[in-house]
């Protein structure tokens, strides 16, 4: 059924519409340098589509077949990934001031961050062009899960990493997977640069950023999921943003949902930024659509230690169409919120999830976000990512005898 699924997609330039084929490699417009994006032909996909199929399936990323651009059953990667709790948190609720508040919890996935979605569609994607090895820059997660996808696929896969500026719970998975890491004396956003040149020159390695345009795909089925597991859409999601591939894959999904007639309605979007690294609240604040990079990025959230958002273009898009917003949280905010939803709702979230959690807050006490109005924040990624950070801001373990009696004196209840 799905050999003929190639005939409803192409991948389209955001600045100029050009069109290329599925299988052509391409990773930004040829013409005019533009960001591409997988263009569905909506109208002929609703003829295959039934909700009712799909609810028949399990709840993960290929629950949602006839909108991956994956056409080779037989290539197909995956590790059942998707299907993460969406969890209401009725304590973190009542603190920040909201009746109904949720976490998606993408650190359910197999690598345990959201990357693993794109990925299976990405490294998918690399089997079906017949690549034999796959490349990408990262500030940790993506390259844990290109290393574990591209393991099961059979391929030889190379990580650059910002050197010593990765958690440590990231670079030993991409080390364990058997990448090859190499360590860039920089910071990601001249890793990325370095790899977007180095695959156009090298043309049997394939680059798996986010600027690859299948691995947006795979993303955009948390959306989806969302839409499922409540029922409905939300009034607002609130997501860290990096790179900014995440928040324009989300809005990708909504509108496909939109687009296929299963809901009017659409959420606010709302990015959240590190201040050390807000190129794009700067950039939303001043209603430009120019984003002056940062040179040097600084935050505790590792993830999202960005200067140079290759998807900006997107993201701004995204929150200007949604009515949403961008905005930057310190790094105390980021810490304290997540030590609060740990503590509040036994979640343990990486720092730069931990920024949707800080951004919230925010949002609320702005008036932006009103009390009733539905709201998911995307936790995307572990907290057992980043141990040293969870033993550098928690009170140490106290040493005691065994016996009762020195024990008896550590308990207060
Ligand atoms: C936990 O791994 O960019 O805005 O190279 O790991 O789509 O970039 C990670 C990004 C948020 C931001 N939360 O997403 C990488 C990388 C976590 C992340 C983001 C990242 P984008």
């Amino acid at each position: 059924m799905y050999t003929r699924l190639h005939e409803y997609f192409d991948v389209r330039c955001i600045d100029c519409n050009q069109s290329y084929g599925v299988d052509e490699i391409v990773y930004t417009c040829r013409g005019c340098g533009g960001l591409l994006e997988v263009h569905l032909d909506i109208e002929r996909l609703s003829d295959v589509i039934s909700i009712g199929l799909w609810r028949e399936r399990p709840l993960n990323v290929w629950r949602y077949r006839e909108l991956l651009p994956i056409f080779d059953d037989s290539k197909i990667v995956s590790m059942n990934e998707g299907g993460t709790r969406l969890l209401r948190c009725r304590n973190l609720a009542e603190e920040v001031g909201l009746e109904n508040l949720y976490i998606k919890c993408e650190g359910d996935n197999p690598t345990g961050s959201f990357k693993d979605r794109g990925m299976s569609i990405g490294v998918s994607k690399a089997l079906e062009l017949g690549f034999k090895a796959t490349l990408c820059a990262s500030t940790g997660n993506t390259a844990a899960s290109l290393a574990a996808y591209s393991a099961r696929a059979g391929l030889k896969c190379y990580v650059l990493v910002p050197a010593g500026k990765i958690a440590l719970g990231k670079l030993s998975q991409a080390m364990m997977y058997g990448a090859r890491v190499l360590a860039v004396k920089g910071s990601f956003d001249s890793a990325l640069k370095v790899a977007i040149q180095i695959c156009l020159e090298e043309d049997r390695i394939y680059l798996l950023n986010s600027v690859n345009p299948f691995r947006i795909e795979g993303q955009k089925t948390a959306a989806l999921e969302i839409f499922d597991q409540l029922g409905f859409n939300p009034d607002n999601i609130v997501i860290p943003v990096g790179n900014a591939g995440n928040i324009s894959a989300y809005w990708k999904g909504f509108n496909e949902l939109r687009m296929l007639g299963l809901t009017e309605k659409l959420p606010r979007m709302h990015g959240v930024q590190a201040r050390g690294a807000n190129p794009l609240v700067k950039a939303y604040r001043s209603m430009s659509w120019i984003v002056e990079p940062l040179e040097n990025p600084e935050t505790v959230a590792t993830a999202i230690r960005i200067g140079n958002p290759i998807s900006w273009k997107k993201a701004l898009r995204t929150v200007h169409e949604s009515r949403g917003s961008m905005i930057d949280v310190s790094d105390e905010e980021i810490l304290d919120a997540q030590k609060l939803v740990a503590r509040m709702e036994g979640l343990f979230i990486e720092p730069a999830s931990a920024a949707s959690i800080a951004g919230v807050r925010r949002l609320v006490e702005e008036g932006v976000i009103d009390r009733n109005e539905v709201t998911v924040c995307i936790a995307t990624g572990h907290g057992l990512k980043d141990p040293e950070i969870a033993l550098k801001i928690c009170e140490p373990p106290i040493e005691v005898d065994p016996d009762t009696e020195s024990l008896r004196r550590m308990l207060t209840v």
